[in-house]
């Protein structure tokens, strides 16, 4: 049968599969979760919003015959990724995902691991500090408890409700990085902490490099386990997977 593919997207290299499943004129659909205001355009049709969980999703690969699913969602996308592994094996498609391997500290890095949000709220515990929580807007609440430092939030958009942290500043900006970039943004917010996901990828990475050069410390939060599921590095891969 003709692939049909659904790919679950929202990274940097969901994005390069797209380009890639377009250009060999594979037929695919590309699957926004609609976080953003306006997320980047792709060079396939595009839907927007959750499917109504596993049976939601269930229904979408019978009601649209897809015959193929990548889960080229973010490593921290846990929800979807659980779904994913569900629906497809109740439905017999076919899944794999596309992930990219954790970052690893080097030579410089002063890394603090922790397992989750929680315990990088925990890890936060002491004196004032100027903290950089790049981790977007989703996981703000958590650090409510830890209202005693001074916080500046990366933020895809500009926030449209008041935030739940009493003393921050909020950067509007998106992805990919720069290097010079977040050297600025560090030295301009006279930063003393990083808190972020170990995300992987070149995407996000810009701040690390940017941290390791002014010498700051870095909260480093560990990806969350996932089902087990056939998980490839790179488009090329996946391509192939299909093929076959
Ligand atoms: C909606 C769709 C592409 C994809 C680009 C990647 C790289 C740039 C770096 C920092 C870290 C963070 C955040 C981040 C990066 C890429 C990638 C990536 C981190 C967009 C996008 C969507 C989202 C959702 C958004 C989350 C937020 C997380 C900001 C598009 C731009 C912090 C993750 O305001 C919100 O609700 C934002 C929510 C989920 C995490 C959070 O909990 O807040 N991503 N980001 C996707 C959808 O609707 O399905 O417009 O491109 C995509 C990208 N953001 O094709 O070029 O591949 O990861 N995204 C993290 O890594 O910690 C920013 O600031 O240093
Ligand atoms: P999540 O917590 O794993 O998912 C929560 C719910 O959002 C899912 O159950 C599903 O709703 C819906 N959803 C998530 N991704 C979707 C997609 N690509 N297409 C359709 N529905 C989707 O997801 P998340 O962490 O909020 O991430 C949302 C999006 O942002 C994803 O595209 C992800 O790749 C991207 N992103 C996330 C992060 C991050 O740090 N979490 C970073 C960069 C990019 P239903 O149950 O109703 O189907």
């Amino acid at each position: 049968m003709r692939p049909n593919l659904l790919i679950l997207g929202g990274t940097t290299e969901a994005s390069a599969l797209a380009r890639a499943v377009s250009e060999q004129g594979l037929r695919a659909v590309f699957s926004y979760a609609g976080r953003v205001a306006a997320p980047k355009s792709q060079p396939l049709p595009v839907r927007v919003g959750g499917f109504g969980g596993v049976d939601g999703l269930r229904t979408y690969l019978r009601d649209h015959s897809i015959t193929h699913v990548i889960d080229a969602t973010h490593p921290f996308a846990a929800q979807m990724s659980r779904n994913a592994v569900a629906a497809c094996a109740a439905e017999g498609v076919p899944l794999v995902a596309l992930q990219r391997s954790a970052w690893k500290p080097g030579a410089g890095d002063d890394w603090h691991a922790v397992a989750d949000i929680e315990r990088a709220v925990a890890a936060l515990a002491g004196a004032r500090k100027r903290v950089f929580l790049a981790l977007g807007r989703l996981n703000l609440p958590a650090f409510t408890t830890a209202p005693q430092h001074h916080y500046v939030l990366r933020l895809v958009d500009a926030p449209d409700a008041p935030l739940p942290l009493p003393d921050c500043t909020v950067v509007v900006d998106r992805g990919p990085f720069s290097v010079a970039g977040d050297l600025a943004l560090l030295r301009d917010h006279e930063i003393d902490l990083v808190v972020c996901k170990n995300s992987g990828g070149a995407g996000a990475e810009a701040k690390l490099v940017a941290a390791r050069q002014l010498g700051l410390p870095v909260v480093m939060i560990d990806r969350p386990k996932l089902p087990g599921r056939l998980e490839l590095a790179t488009v090329a891969d996946v391509l192939g997977w299909v093929g076959n």
